[in-house]
């Protein structure tokens, strides 16, 4: 811990060196800032874009944002929540729960709030990178990227979308100034963020058409508010919270045998979510719109008991002809009918595989990460390291996501691993350090040779968990207890390292 955070001009332009910067202060960034603190550290800075912390769980404020995964699991192991209001959480209680737990391990000041990373670039001769932000300059010996994967708005690349004279806007970017009540409405999508905001919103609009291009399946969702009792046990009984946090997260755990092992099991689920359909869609041409046409699983699995009775309301459409065009106040579908709107709310997702982000991030050999990615599709080691960018550490990266429970629990396996990493150069005084190829290569065949059988990929649906290339770069493919155990230790004999002393050696 050498090397600490210092302020320094180079000509006119100060440059902030700090040893660790992680960029991204969502559930991932944040995290690992804590951890590093009570490494007792206080050698990195925290680059924020936004003015606070919680990342995809500040900037989604749509009608209805909730989590789908029950908030005992959905929350970091080292700060339980007894207060939790409700089994799965709104948002704005996951993002007070997330300021509280930075305001309590008091890391907020380690952030630079409003700070854009616009380029990083790996220079070998300082073995440092050189960060561009909107806040100037800074350089770190050991860049953390923690940008996560659901930030960066997919915007549909739809005729005409930029000449609507109406209101429109992104699910993840909310115009509150917006008032909907009395309006036509247009929702493009129905993934996640759809499912939520339309049951939100059909009530007050006066008219809401529904976009759907594929329709996703869906399952109940066992959502209660706690009593005041439950809260009280889950205070002053000691193990009562973490019982509790690991019946759901083994009973969550049970769908990776149908996910990734034996699709034919998805049958089970299947049978459950046509029951449910059959149940609260009583039109049977409505029905039959929204009945999908692939193996569940193979998308994101959704879990809703208000959109099918949103759907089924007199003042709903769901349209599944294709939209051929946004005009100045219509959408204007394949089959030349014209629906004149108000507004248009665009719940499309994210760019998840082909993030703006990669495009600032150049490595050992000046290629950015689009780039390399563009060529071989997003690869990585563990999810948390790439070839070609040295002292560089991924949250989040290639393979590390899920469709079936908490990414606070992959986020801390990482959180582990990539602390123990910077702990590890530290100790054997290491310059740098960078995953061999042989090693990141040979990882990549094995998590592609488990996705071959995956739902995901023999399920029968296209979804943004494949890349161009066909493969499935998104998910991991296993149980999550052995990402897990993968990622206890940093394992430095897989990373080619070069050293400021010359007795040290890769353990
Ligand atoms: O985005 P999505 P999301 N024309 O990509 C459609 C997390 N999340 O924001 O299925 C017309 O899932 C697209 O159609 P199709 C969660 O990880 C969690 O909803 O590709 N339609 C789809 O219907 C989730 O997976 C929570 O054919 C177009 C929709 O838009 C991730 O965020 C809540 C189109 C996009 O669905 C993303 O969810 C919210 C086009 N050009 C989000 N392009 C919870 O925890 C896309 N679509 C509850």
């Amino acid at each position: 811990m050498s090397r600490k955070v210092t302020d320094k001009a180079v000509g006119n332009q100060p440059v902030r060196h700090s040893r660790i910067i992680i960029v991204g202060s969502g559930f991932s960034g944040l995290g690992l800032a804590i951890r590093l603190s009570q490494q007792g550290r206080d050698d990195y800075l925290v680059l924020e874009r936004g003015h606070d912390v919680g990342g995809t769980w500040r900037d989604n404020t749509y009608p209805g944002a909730a989590c789908d995964v029950p908030s005992q699991l959905y929350s970091y192991s080292f700060a339980l929540n007894p207060e939790w209001s409700r089994s799965f959480s709104k948002q704005p209680e996951i993002q007070r729960y997330i300021q509280g737990v930075a305001d309590k391990y008091n890391v907020r000041d380690k952030h630079v709030f409003d700070c854009d990373m616009t380029g990083a670039r790996w220079n070998a001769e300082t073995a440092r990178w050189e960060i561009q932000s909107s806040q100037g300059a800074f350089t770190a010996d050991i860049l953390i990227s923690a940008v996560g994967a659901l930030c960066e708005p997919n915007l549909p690349d739809i005729k005409g979308i930029n000449d609507f004279q109406g209101e429109i806007f992104h699910s993840a970017r909310w115009d509150h100034d917006s008032d909907l009540s009395g309006k036509r409405v247009a929702v493009i999508g129905t993934g996640a963020s759809a499912i939520q905001i339309v049951p939100a919103i059909a009530s007050k609009v006066a008219h809401l058409d529904v976009y759907q291009r594929t329709a996703p399946w869906l399952l109940p969702r066992a959502d209660r508010p706690y009593l005041g009792v439950e809260k009280l046990v889950f205070k002053h009984v000691p193990g009562v919270q973490a019982l509790s946090r690991a019946a759901i997260y083994a009973a969550r755990e049970t769908q990776v045998v149908g996910l990734a092992k034996f699709p034919p099991a998805m049958k089970i689920l299947e049978t459950i979510a046509r029951a449910k359909l059959a149940i609260e869609v009583r039109d049977p041409a409505l029905r039959k719109k929204v009945t999908p046409n692939f193996r569940i699983g193979c998308k994101r699995m959704l879990i809703s008991n208000e959109y099918y009775p949103a759907i089924s309301r007199d003042n709903v459409d769901v349209v599944t002809d294709g939209i051929k065009e946004i005009r100045a106040n219509s959408v204007v579908t394949a089959d030349g009918v014209e629906r004149e709107v108000d507004a248009i709310i665009v719940a499309t997702g994210f760019h998840v595989t082909d993030s703006p982000a990669y495009e600032t991030i150049s490595g050992r050999d000046g290629r950015t990460l689009a780039e390399l990615f563009d060529e071989i599709g997003q690869q990585g080691y563990k999810g948390s390291a790439i070839h070609n960018y040295p002292n560089m550490f991924f949250m989040l990266g290639p393979n590390v996501g899920l469709g079936h429970t908490s990414m606070v629990y992959m986020i801390e396996s990482q959180i582990n691993y990539i602390a123990d990493a910077v702990a590890t150069v530290d100790r054997l005084g290491l310059r740098t350090v960078e995953v061999r190829k042989d090693v990141q290569d040979e990882y990549n065949v094995e998590l592609q040779r488990k996705l071959e059988g995956a739902v995901w990929n023999t399920g029968g649906c296209a979804s943004w968990y494949l890349d161009k290339h066909g493969n499935n770069t998104t998910l991991w493919p296993d149980f999550t207890f052995r990402f897990r155990s993968l990622l206890e230790k940093f394992d430095a004999s897989a990373y080619e390292t070069t050293s400021d002393q010359p007795t040290a050696a890769a353990v």
